[in-house]
């Protein structure tokens, strides 16, 4: 539709198909995100809670403007809830959750001492550090990394938009908040992965509830603190890869460029076709 404006574009656009549409959307950014700046966080065992060496991940979260783009890789995580009907009972969590994979939710955390707990966050002396004894050291609740749906508190607690399973690749971009924008800029922005191996995790997490008071729909009783307690831990630090403006873009940050970014994120085809139209737009008019 977009093409029609500008016929002399749109034939050479149209020969040279999907591919180097593909192409211009991918080099589009270079100009529309001159703001661009990527952070990494690496997810390492929180004491007490994982055994060392147990799990890992790895994080980056790229922003332009309040869009920001996660991906994540984790392994070695709790795997797969219970089977038996007396083991969910005893952890709070109901039968139809039996066999599914484990949820881990996360989030990043802000506005803390920007450190991952230690060992001497065990306040109660339990020898689990819950989620609320980690808080002084990684903050409240900024942004919950939910697989859909809000990325606020709301979700923070829900496990059926929490990534699921002892290895998962998360990839999601969404409006970030302001508080969290601000923070992981000031460098106060922590990611925490929840949810506890019940093999390696500490006795304590198993028989004592939650600190946040989660209880699951249909449970009877508290969902058991290996369930909230925080597995992974890494600070988001800014990375050294943070894209450099290549060359300038006349319009800046255009009303189109959301469109551009989403195609750059590889959100389907659609969107590399809009961005192409909105390529054309911006061709023709720098050269009218
Ligand atoms: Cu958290």
């Amino acid at each position: 539709m977009l093409m029609r404006k500008s016929p002399l574009l749109a034939v050479p656009l149209a020969v040279a198909g999907i591919t180097a549409l593909a192409g211009l959307a991918l080099a589009l950014p270079a100009n529309a995100a001159a703001s661009t700046s990527t952070y990494q966080a690496t997810l390492d065992p929180v004491a007490l809670n994982t055994p060392s060496g147990a799990a890992s991940g790895t994080f980056t979260l790229t922003l332009n403007g309040d869009q920001a783009t996660v991906t994540e890789h984790v392994t070695g995580l709790a795997d797969t809830l219970p089977t038996d009907t007396a083991t969910l009972n005893s952890l709070g969590i109901p039968a139809a959750f039996a066999g599914k994979p484990f949820p881990h939710v996360q989030h990043i955390h802000i506005n803390g001492n920007d450190q991952c707990p230690t060992s001497s966050a065990d306040t109660n002396g339990d020898g689990v550090i819950s989620t609320v004894e980690g808080q002084p050291a990684y903050g409240m609740i900024g942004t919950t990394l939910s697989t859909s749906g809000a990325t606020d508190t709301s979700t923070a607690t829900d496990v059926t938009l929490a990534p699921g399973g002892g290895s998962f690749t998360y990839q999601r971009t969404f409006t970030i908040n302001q508080a969290t924008l601000t923070a992981i800029q000031d460098n106060k922005a922590v990611v925490v992965v929840h949810g506890l191996n019940p093999v390696n995790a500490p006795k304590a997490s198993l028989t004592t509830p939650n600190s946040l008071g989660v209880t699951l729909p249909g449970a009877s009783k508290p969902l058991a603190l290996i369930g909230t307690a925080p597995a992974l831990c890494g600070v988001l630090t800014a990375s050294q890869m943070s894209a450099v403006p290549v060359g300038s873009s006349p319009t800046g940050g255009g009303s189109t460029a959301g469109i551009q970014d989403e195609a750059l994120l590889g959100l389907g085809g659609g969107l590399l076709l809009a961005a192409g139209g909105a390529f054309a737009i911006r061709r023709r008019s720098s050269k009218g």
